[in-house]
């Protein structure tokens, strides 16, 4: 039966959103919108991680992009600065600080925010340029070269007990036949920080930032992320604004550090922790659904009703535990049944009267394809790759919807 049979027409369908970086974004407004896009997702890259972002600076970019006749859908990300993680220095004048931004930006009408609470790293991939079958290139995080990472060129400590001496007879032989070339490749890509994560690091920067975390366990680590709940979300309730933790991106650990945004028990412990609307969560089908024991369907079925934001892509995990992020449509993801469960979230947050029902959406990711193969593109955030993974979203959805 289809669940969706009598009411589709009175559907909207989930609103099209796209990831925009800003003035310097190599993707224009006005292509966002021939991509059939109506809603923008950014943020204030410009505003130091930790600083209140000013109503001014809010106003103006909305502005900005209404002008392009698009709208201001979605925050993503304001940054949580490494104190408020790790519950150190100046983490209250930083939490402040996050609670004024969220104020502000309920005061310019923009209700929805996006954000993560990784350590150190935002989301993280070894290679940027992975061949598809069809020419097309892909992110690939593997775990034989993130091990030549983290034993060889990182040469973290603790390392050496964490891998199996399978995996680091492995890695050690990559790392043999590696050229200077390609190490330096492989830690510009760790370390640079991907399109959105707002911190870079050196190799000895990046050392003492993991070091900060080596008595920092996963409790502790989640007892710091819901105190920071604790004090944002009231602020949110204020302000009218629906937060969305987007989940550890590869969602296990890596180098040795924390990770509390990983399974739906994680995602259920956080909503629980402070149970408001307005605490919810950024569904991100290639992130969740990297792991087997996270049954997105079943996600969307139980924690459906606390969905703020939605990210789909999908990805292939081989049987080494590597994984690229393949075409939308075909891979790990049943997008299928993803897009139909999240039809039926909206259908009954409609017919409960909930106003939230815009559920905004954005194909996460695209290949790097067609003209944009010789650009200067955002890893991850070309143009083509993107338009094509909208468009089979779209038509998925309408599909759904219409049948
Ligand atoms: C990534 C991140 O998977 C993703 O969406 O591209 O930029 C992610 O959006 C941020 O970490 C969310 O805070
Ligand atoms: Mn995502």
């Amino acid at each position: 039966m289809n669940m969706l049979a009598t009411s589709h027409h009175s559907l909207p369908g989930l609103e099209q959103t796209w990831r925009w970086f800003g003035p310097h974004d190599p993707v224009p407004l006005s292509h966002i919108r021939m991509a059939g896009a109506s809603g923008v997702v950014t943020a204030l890259h410009h505003i130091p991680n930790g600083e209140v972002w000013p109503i001014e600076e809010i106003i103006k970019r909305k502005q900005v992009i209404q002008d392009s006749g698009l709208s201001w859908s979605v925050v993503e990300s304001i940054p949580v600065h490494e104190d408020i993680k790790r519950r150190t220095g100046r983490y209250q004048e930083y939490i402040d600080n996050y609670k004024q931004s969220i104020q502000n930006l309920g005061k310019a009408g923009i209700d929805t925010i996006c954000y993560n609470f990784m350590p150190v790293l935002d989301w993280t991939r070894t290679n940027l340029a992975y061949p598809m079958p069809d020419g097309s290139l892909a992110l690939r995080f593997d775990l034989t070269e993130m091990a030549v990472f983290d034993l060889y060129l990182l040469k973290r400590t603790e390392a050496e007990t964490e891998y199996s001496s399978r995996q680091i007879e492995i890695a050690e032989s990559l790392f043999r036949a590696m050229d200077e070339d390609h190490k330096s490749r492989l830690i510009h890509n760790i370390l640079a920080g991907l399109p959105g994560a707002e911190e870079g690091y050196s190799l000895d920067l990046f050392r003492s930032a993991l070091d900060n975390y080596k008595t920092i366990d996963k409790e502790q680590f989640r007892n710091n992320l819901i105190a920071f709940l604790q004090q944002i979300i009231p602020a949110a309730e204020d302000a009218g604004v629906n937060m969305a933790i987007h989940p550890d991106d590869p969602p296990f650990p890596i180098l040795g550090m924390p990770r509390v945004v990983s399974t739906e028990e994680d995602a259920r412990i956080l909503i629980e922790a402070v149970d408001s609307p307005n605490n919810g969560l950024c569904f991100c089908t290639g992130s969740y659904g990297v792991r087997k024991d996270n049954d997105l369907v079943g996600m969307i079925n139980r924690l459906g009703h606390r969905i703020n934001f939605v990210h789909l892509r999908n990805i292939v995990r081989d049987d080494s535990g590597s994984l690229y992020e393949s075409d939308h449509l075909t891979g790990g993801v049943d997008m299928y049944n993803v897009m139909k469960s999240l039809l039926v979230e909206q259908q009954q947050r409609k017919q409960s009267g909930r106003l939230d029902y815009r559920m905004p959406m954005r194909p996460d990711h695209g290949h790097q394809m067609l003209d944009d193969m010789n650009k200067t593109v955002n890893p991850g955030y070309s143009a083509i790759g993107r338009l094509r993974g909208l468009a089979e979203l779209r038509g998925l959805e309408l599909g759904i919807r219409l049948s």
